[in-house]
């Protein structure tokens, strides 16, 4: 019993281990050692920014859980969100004002196919024009084509529940790729394959709103699964131009959601239970994009298992997106097996979020061991005074950049969020962005300190 303690001691130390010294990050050298053509960029998603979107989320906006608490918090809309729509160049020129070599945004499939197999060419000439000027201006797009929303047309059949999902997504992913492949060559198909399915069947925060259905949880993960294998395929054989000369017309990424979990206690119950969480949110997906074989298991509650050959090779870059650690606590009454809490007295986000910059540089080094280049496709905080962004931002940075000089192939990082935005079921209470965003004073854009501190950055990069 003793040694079990000690070995368990042990291992959670090993787990807490890197912690890094603070006092060492200096803002004259962070970032020089990251390889030449780093990308450094931030991420948006259109629902978030644009506003004016209708699709199944807007439906979502409007409505009540059985108690009688609205779907969003406060009841909020996202309406006209940033009206990024409208103010492209505007925050265009916020982008350059940071000195970012790199934009991740969403391409609102609602927008341009309004109704199924009605085509609204001005949106996508649109998306097109946002492309060029980002080329033209230096900075590389990536194009994400599922960022949690769905035409209403689409969530009227079923949505992600339907197998045939993945032959709707693989025909937008063809259309988007016909018609701007020429201008982007990053795509990333899919966002947080298990954020989506855990949040809209499993916790019920977002549509369809489904509580404890894990299995319908498994099968919409496969069902993206799939989507994303076909999607990888559309793209690659629309998407002919090589439209930065890099010898790449198309590079494929996803942005798979990672966490840290550590068990709660040094229990045997706690212990496994956390470990059963980091395989399945963690592992599950990058494994079946690594074998081809989708295999979601949590004992009792989901096995699902399925060969989808053309998932291995569809992507060609791993995306992570990383904000926070997780403590776990096995609960075997309820459908995830597990209550997850942080751990008092740590630095938090405004939300609570455990704000673990360690964590970073532990994932990294662990998904390098898979093999493919890393970029980071979303990282931050909730931050409305603008306080600890700076920080949050060196530090991340920092350990990102020990884990390129320990031999991790990172190449790129996107700070979540360039403005703050419309945070799903959390609606505009957390503050996401580099800029702050006045919503009762006409959505003015206003630079964040740490805005300084990313255009300092920066300048370090070759
Ligand atoms: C997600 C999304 C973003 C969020 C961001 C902050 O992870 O939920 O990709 O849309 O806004 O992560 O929570």
């Amino acid at each position: 019993m003793k040694r079990a303690w000690l070995v368990a001691l042990v291992l959670t130390a090993c787990v807490d281990r890197p912690g890094f010294d603070l006092a060492s990050v200096s803002l004259d050298t962070l970032g020089k050692t990251l390889p030449t053509g780093f990308l450094f960029g931030t991420a948006t998603a259109a629902h978030q920014v644009e506003g004016g979107n209708v699709d199944d989320w807007t439906d979502f906006e409007m409505g009540t859980f059985p108690d009688g608490r609205p779907h969003v918090a406060n009841g909020d809309q996202s309406g006209l969100a940033d009206d990024s729509w409208n103010r492209f160049d505007e925050d265009l020129a916020l982008m350059q004002a940071l000195g970012v070599t790199a934009y991740r945004f969403s391409v609102e499939w609602s927008r341009v196919e309004p109704e199924e197999g009605v085509w609204n060419a001005q949106a996508m000439a649109r998306y097109r024009e946002w492309a060029t000027k980002l080329r033209a201006a230096g900075i590389e797009p990536m194009v994400t084509l599922h960022h949690f929303s769905l035409p209403r047309w689409e969530a009227a059949k079923g949505g992600l529940e339907r197998p045939e999902i993945a032959d709707d997504l693989a025909a937008w992913a063809r259309r988007v790729g016909t018609e701007l492949g020429d201008v982007v060559d990053f795509w990333c198909p899919i966002n947080e394959i298990n954020v989506v399915a855990a949040e809209g069947w499993l916790v019920g925060a977002f549509p369809p709103a489904k509580t404890g259905d894990t299995a319908t949880q498994a099968k919409v993960m496969a069902n993206l699964l799939h989507a994303h294998a076909k999607m990888a395929k559309a793209l690659r054989e629309v998407d002919v131009v090589d439209a930065n000369g890099d010898g790449h017309a198309t590079l494929i990424t996803t942005a798979h959601h990672v966490r840290i979990f550590q068990p709660a206690t040094h229990s045997a119950l706690d212990t496994a239970i956390a470990a059963l969480t980091d395989d399945f949110v963690n592992e599950a997906i990058p494994r079946a994009f690594a074998t081809g074989h989708i295999a979601l298991t949590v004992p009792g509650t989901i096995d699902l298992q399925e060969d989808v050959p053309d998932l291995k090779g569809s992507i060609d870059v791993l995306g992570l997106n990383y904000y926070s650690r997780d403590i776990v606590r096995a609960d075997l009454g309820s459908a995830s097996l597990s209550t997850l809490t942080y751990r008092p007295g740590r630095p938090t986000s405004d939300q609570g979020w455990d704000l673990y910059p360690d964590g970073l540089y532990i994932l990294l080094k662990r998904y390098g061991a898979y093999g493919w280049p890393i970029v980071i496709t979303e990282n931050g905080l909730s931050d409305r005074e603008g306080t600890k962004r700076s920080l949050f931002l060196e530090q991340h940075l920092a350990a990102l950049e020990r884990a390129v000089g320990e031999g991790v192939d990172v190449r790129g990082y996107f700070h979540w969020s360039l403005l703050d935005n419309f945070e799903w079921a959390d609606g505009f209470t957390p503050r996401f962005g580099l800029y702050q965003v006045d919503y009762a004073n006409g959505r003015t854009r206003t630079p964040s300190p740490a805005v300084a501190t990313f255009k300092r950055i920066s300048q370090n990069l070759r």
